[in-house]
């Protein structure tokens, strides 16, 4: 069976501009999938049904394979539904427009503005006074400490400090890859992945209500970025209604996952790969796979399937069979458990 056949669910809750990332994708691209809504703070029982420990959202499956970390998700649709005339390519297409796309996906993800972005949520959000919420989010980001346990940045300064990374990141887009007028990041008759790498955090933040003190960010200080947003949300909003997916609860989520094919092969562990050979790990050794920056304590354990420069897959026993979890190299570790696991 091949992958566009297989049963596509998407785990995650509205709130999650991470996940927005991927409902956007999937529906610029026509690729049919199921959500599965999740709270926005632990526990999600209806992810550990599939054994999985990793605490973030979204979470993909295809098949009966599940991918952790949007890069990565992306990354597999990219490969596993390639252009054709139902899925059109939204991907840059050459060497240089390539490299913005990339680079504009780890200066949002990884440079801080995603971490300056969430912790600019304003006080007076009620789940900001959500002690639930906070305890949760706390454990999720190790908490911003320094040594002794004292916040490094002092707390009145904490949000106009973020908040001037967020605002070099739109100054950035208003003077660069918007400056010339064009509706699009990459000069396209319509939006593409290049616009979600750039869009995503900018546009859930601005969304939200109090978040943005108007004296520094704005329609007015920078035009060109809130068109953009405005085309792009008119866009993405008029797929989301064309293609609303079905919602399934956990249950129903996990019957179609463990019923399904694989989406891939089982792969190979390559022993040679900087971080196999300093561990000496081999096909069948019992592993931890987990995050390094956030959601660190939550560690998938199974049996190791396959490692290459790119991902590591895991094979972890859930509650009505075996998945196969996939984790990028970037931003994971491993971990080695045992020689051979028992599952
Ligand atoms: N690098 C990860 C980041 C995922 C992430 O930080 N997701 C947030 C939601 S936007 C999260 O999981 N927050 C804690 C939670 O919901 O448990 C990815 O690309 O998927």
């Amino acid at each position: 069976m091949s992958a566009p056949d297989l049963p596509i669910v998407l785990y995650h809750y509205v709130f999650s501009p991470v996940a927005r990332r991927i409902v956007w994708y999937l529906n610029l691209r026509n690729i049919p999938y199921s959500q599965c809504m999740q709270p926005n703070i632990l526990p999600r029982p209806d992810v550990a049904l599939l054994g999985i420990a990793y605490r973030r959202i979204p979470i993909l499956s295809i098949g009966r394979d599940v991918y952790l970390d949007s890069r990565l998700i992306i990354s597999k649709l990219e490969q596993l539904y390639p252009p054709s005339a139902s899925h059109p390519s939204i991907s840059a297409s050459t060497g240089d427009q390539k490299a913005i796309e990339r680079l504009l996906e780890f200066f949002m993800m990884d440079s801080g503005i995603f971490r300056a972005a969430g912790t600019s949520l304003p006080p007076t959000l009620p789940i900001m006074k959500n002690p639930a919420f906070l305890k949760d989010r706390a454990e999720f980001s190790g908490g911003a400490l320094g040594s002794g346990g004292k916040p490094i940045i002092e707390k009145a300064a904490r949000r106009p400090t973020n908040i001037t990374e967020v605002r070099d990141a739109v100054a950035l887009l208003e003077s660069s890859v918007l400056a010339d007028g064009r509706e699009w990041v990459l000069g396209t008759p319509g939006p593409m992945l290049a616009d979600i790498e750039a869009i995503w955090v900018i546009k859930w933040i601005a969304t939200i209500p109090g978040a943005l003190p108007e004296e520094f960010i704005s329609a007015k200080l920078f035009p060109r970025v809130y068109a953009w947003m405005e085309r792009f949300t008119k866009v993405v909003n008029a797929k989301e209604k064309e293609h609303a997916p079905e919602k399934v609860n956990g249950e129903q989520a996990a019957e179609r996952i463990f019923g399904a094919a694989f989406a891939e092969a089982e792969g190979t562990v390559d022993e040679g790969e900087i971080i196999g050979k300093a561990l000496g790990l081999k096909k069948g050794d019992g592993v931890t796979v987990f995050p390094i920056d956030t959601g660190v304590n939550h560690k998938e354990t199974g049996r190791l399937l396959s490692l290459n420069s790119k991902e590591m897959v895991v094979e972890v026993q859930g509650k009505k069979g075996i998945v196969r979890v996939h984790a990028p190299r970037h931003g994971f570790t491993i971990s080695k458990i045992a020689e051979k696991a028992s599952l």
